[in-house]
């Protein structure tokens, strides 16, 4: 089936310097010939006027990058054009005239894995990386679209594979004489492989976290300086403070860079028992997203005496931290109450005001939490859900396997380990998973 030509603004749009368009498909040597003269050498800048049959387009910048050698497999240029709207759709007008058509989100990247240049865990690796605000994020994106994850998978596939031969021997030939020692060595092999799953299993809320951000919640009882706390961390008063309990009532998420990885710190409601439908929608809001936070900062009035600081503490976890809050006044009998208790259960206290005192230390803390969680030598094995999925019944089949009372039953569930373990590089039942995979890569990408 012929391919399309594509074309589309690689770069951001909006006034720049530069533009880069690109092209893709069969047509792109003519395209560029009819619009730049004869093909410049292969993979080098040269500069050109583009003219149409209406005129002058730009002098631009053009590259030629004849397939299989490119990035998409296919014969493909670029354009670096002057970044102004009108010289960009002058250019992408004349592109359209000559029978090229805008290209779909992620459509370059996708034609690169139909021409086996990147496989799929590679090409949500280039996605991750536009995508990528700090230097983590980067790190993972890149290592991913180097093909670490894959290789890792591909390894693992591979070793299935070489024990599903083993085991297969002695489906096939049931009367002849394997050595029992054959199955056991496949066994063997499919119970380390079992372990290092269930690593990979343990650590892959890592990889995510790094994506999508570590989630941090500011909780406590109401008036205690939560949003006080939250504005100060973000250096931006983003939440309104106000000397009123029950000011805060919905969820607020501020993103922001800790040495160099994405967390996403959320301010809410403060936690007592209300009868008022609103206030206990944000109570109810403010316990989910601190359950399902990867750090909970329980802030408490320290100068206070009525025991407030019972409301959120079934909410803080061992690791936590508890941040008696308003070191500027005198204390109150909740101090130390709260303190012991917090003591007891893991959570660490900091003495902290939101005017400043203790504030370099609760963010030393914080860093240092958030570093421990997601740094490590080894990128981990997956950084998506899709991943987690596959490696999920990858491992269950594997189990399953090394139940399974007879050798057929293991061969099919080692046969089928295999194949969850295929779905992560897009080498088996890529067409199933391709929609969702380009559908959320920019166009031109
Ligand atoms: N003295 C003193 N007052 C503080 C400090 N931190 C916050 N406050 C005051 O405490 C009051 C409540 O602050 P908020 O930050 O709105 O408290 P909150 O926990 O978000 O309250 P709700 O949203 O109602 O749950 C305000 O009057 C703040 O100015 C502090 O370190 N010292
Ligand atoms: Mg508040």
């Amino acid at each position: 089936m012929a391919q399309d030509t594509i074309f589309a603004l690689a770069s951001a749009a909006g006034r720049a310097a530069v533009a880069a368009v690109r092209i893709s498909g069969p047509g792109s040597g003519e395209a560029l010939r009819a619009l730049g003269g004869r093909l410049p050498a292969a993979r080098r800048a040269s500069l050109r006027r583009l003219r149409d049959a209406a005129g002058d387009i730009d002098e631009a910048l053009v590259l030629w990058f004849p397939g299989p050698g490119s990035y998409t497999g296919e014969d493909s240029a670029e354009f670096h054009i002057h970044g102004g709207r009108a010289v960009i759709e002058r250019l992408q007008g004349s592109l359209l005239a000559l029978g090229l058509r805008p290209a779909d989100p992620g459509e370059f990247t996708r034609r690169a894995f139909e021409n086996g240049k990147l496989d799929l865990a590679q090409a949500e690796g280039v996605a991750d990386l536009i995508d990528a605000e700090t230097k983590g994020q980067a790190d993972q994106a890149l290592a991913q679209l180097g093909g670490a994850l894959s290789r890792r998978h591909e390894v693992w596939r591979e070793r299935l594979i070489e024990s599903l031969a083993l085991l297969e021997a002695g489906v096939d030939f049931p009367d002849e004489e394997v050595p029992g020692d054959v199955a056991d060595a496949a066994k063997e092999s499919l119970r380390g492989l079992l372990g290092q799953l269930d690593e990979a299993i343990a650590d892959q809320a890592r990889g995510q976290r790094v994506r999508d951000g570590y989630r941090i919640a500011v909780i406590g009882a109401p008036n205690a300086g939560k949003s006080s706390l939250f504005n100060a961390l973000i250096a931006r008063e983003a939440a309104i403070v106000t000397a009123t309990p029950g000011t805060t009532r919905d969820v607020i998420e501020a993103p922001f860079d800790l040495a160099g990885y994405k967390v996403i710190l959320a301010d809410t409601a403060g936690v007592r028992e209300t009868g008022e439908a609103i206030e206990a929608e944000g109570v109810r809001r403010a316990q989910a997203w601190a359950r399902n936070a990867d750090l909970r900062l329980w802030v408490v009035d320290r100068a206070g005496s009525a025991g407030d600081w019972r409301f959120a503490a079934d909410l803080a976890q061992a690791g936590d931290l508890c941040l008696l809050n308003k070191a500027d006044l005198p204390a109150g009998t909740d101090e130390a109450a709260c303190r012991f208790s917090a003591e007891k259960a893991g959570v660490t206290a900091h003495l902290v005001s939101t005017r400043g005192a203790g504030l370099a230390d609760l963010l030393a803390a914080i860093t240092e939490r958030v570093v421990t969680a997601l740094a490590a030598r080894e990128f981990p094995a997956t950084t998506r859900m899709r991943h987690a999925e596959s490696l999920r019944v990858a491992r269950d089949r594997l189990a399953a396997a090394l139940e399974a009372p007879q050798v057929e039953l293991a061969a099919e569930d080692v046969r089928l380990a295999a194949r969850a373990l295929g779905r992560i590089t897009g080498r088996i039942d890529a067409e199933e998973i391709l929609g969702a995979v380009f559908g959320k890569f920019c166009i031109g990408k």
